[in-house]
């Protein structure tokens, strides 16, 4: 069970290995041959070709890493290294992460399961693994210098752990933690239940990501690492919108996602359309009494949730961060409000000096997404994905839940645009608008102001400055 054919288990579109050049010979042939995936596209659902079946889950713009069977052991092969990560078409990050990609794969495994992991580092640093969430000894827990010396530059460590309860996880160093989260490396881990379970209960469609930032400089590639709040990119699985790729499920299909939050606030993740259920949390499943029914629900640092839905509504449904400023790309910051005001004696003043001075903002920041801006090389404009009624004008991490009627069980593709029955879209009123009346005599007659000043005067509101702490 050691070839490469049999490794690769049931993973259609998994493209090549790497030479572990590192790594010696005689430790090469006990470890499995590592797999990596370069595309930024969603893959297929990973069927599992032997062990304890399981009803594979589905990574957003990511993979699900084939496993070997070692006598009864699963083994899975991870390798840190630099990747180069297609944030969005037209927009490159170079990041770090696992097996060619940020996030790295989505490990997959059954209640009971022992699972070995080989680690081999391909950093220029030292690293090491932390199982998040994960019930296991002591001195696998993957915190460098606490449980476990760190594995440095070219050396592979084992981590070995039986998967005792079903759930939501997630995996990241715990060594050098700051720089190495800020660069990407983090994965998703779901242990599928062993038979039935009372609380979880079958889905037509089971998505995951991680929610993630970066601090990435228009024009440029690499993320800051020292950025603790002031984000300009707002991932999921390292990909923004419009790159984020959309959620498609038939019509009445029992719908499960489940998100990791490994960024430095939380989010509160809104979905249109429909009502959802948390069904599972940090611990796992969530007792059926608790289970209210919400549109909204928040992920804070650190948390996994789990929410569930019977799609039940045709359409498509916006599915994203609630918090607007996690709905943009990078230029987001440091741009003065400029609403409202007039600035066409200014605008004319720097056109002097400027020719191609053009004012930004004076009637909202609709006007950037419509605008073709000229922006560096390698950047990602602000807000924007093309819908088929204009642009969306949302970027970072936001994206779309597509319900149809015609999608094939198991058919994860994009099915395109929802054609909406005739006189179900809102329109443009032409008749002529009427003066809504109104009580003059309300307000103060209402309700007397006390203490208001004597006569009007206009109030400026303004930010602090010094980014957004806090947000
Ligand atoms: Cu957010």
């Amino acid at each position: 069970m050691t070839s490469r054919r049999n490794f690769l288990g049931g993973a259609g579109a998994i493209t090549g290995a790497i030479a572990a050049a590192a790594v010696s010979r005689a430790a090469m042939a006990a470890l499995p041959e590592p797999v990596l995936q370069t595309r930024p596209d969603t893959m297929p659902p990973l069927v599992p070709a032997n062990g304890r079946p399981y009803d594979p889950v589905v990574t957003l713009n990511g993979w699900t890493l084939p496993w070997r069977m070692n006598n009864g052991v699963k083994e899975f092969h991870l390798v840190a290294e630099p990747v180069v990560r297609e944030m969005a078409p037209g927009f490159k990050a170079n990041l770090w992460g696992y097996n060619g990609q940020s996030p790295g794969p989505t490990i997959e495994v059954v209640e009971g399961d022992r699972v070995r992991i080989f680690v081999t580092n391909k950093l220029p640093e030292h690293t090491s693994v932390h199982w998040h969430g994960q019930r296991l000894p002591n001195g696998m827990d993957g915190v460098s210098g606490l449980t476990q010396p760190p594995i440095r530059p070219g050396k592979t460590f084992v981590y070995e752990f039986v998967a005792r309860r079903p759930g939501t996880f997630m995996y990241h160093p715990h060594a050098d933690e700051m720089t190495q989260m800020a660069m990407g490396m983090m994965g998703f881990w779901v242990t599928h239940p062993k038979g039935e379970h009372p609380l979880i209960e079958k889905v037509d469609r089971d998505f995951v990501f991680l929610l993630n930032a970066y601090d990435v400089e228009p024009g440029s590639a690499t993320p800051r690492i020292m950025t603790m709040l002031d984000f300009n990119l707002w991932s999921w699985n390292s990909r923004i919108f419009p790159g984020i790729d959309s959620l498609n499920v038939r019509l009445n299909d029992k719908v499960r996602i489940r998100i990791g939050n490994l960024t430095m606030t939380n989010h509160p993740m809104h979905l249109h359309g429909h009502e959802f259920q948390v069904t599972g949390t940090d611990g796992g499943p969530t007792p059926k009494s608790t289970r209210l029914h919400e549109v909204t629900t928040d992920v804070a640092v650190g948390q996994m949730r789990q929410i569930e839905f019977l799609a039940d509504e045709e359409g498509d449904w916006a599915f994203h961060c609630h918090k607007s400023h996690h709905t943009m790309n990078a230029m987001g910051h440091d741009v003065p409000t400029m609403i409202g005001l007039d600035h066409k004696d200014v605008a004319r003043q720097i056109t002097s000096l400027v020719p191609d001075y053009m004012v930004m903002g004076e009637r909202g920041m609709a006007d950037m997404a419509e605008m073709e801006m000229p922006l560096p090389d390698n950047t990602a404009p602000m807000m924007t994905g093309e819908g088929p009624f204009g642009s969306v004008e949302m970027g970072g991490m936001f994206s779309v839940v597509k319900v149809r009627r015609h999608q094939k069980p198991g058919d994860y593709g994009n099915p395109g645009w929802f054609k909406h029955p005739r006189g179900t879209v809102a329109y443009e009123f032409d008749g002529a608008p009427a003066e809504p009346p109104r009580r003059r005599d309300a307000g103060a007659a209402a309700m007397p102001a006390r203490n208001m000043p004597a006569r009007n005067i206009e109030v400026q509101v303004r930010k602090p400055r010094g980014g957004h702490a806090g947000h």
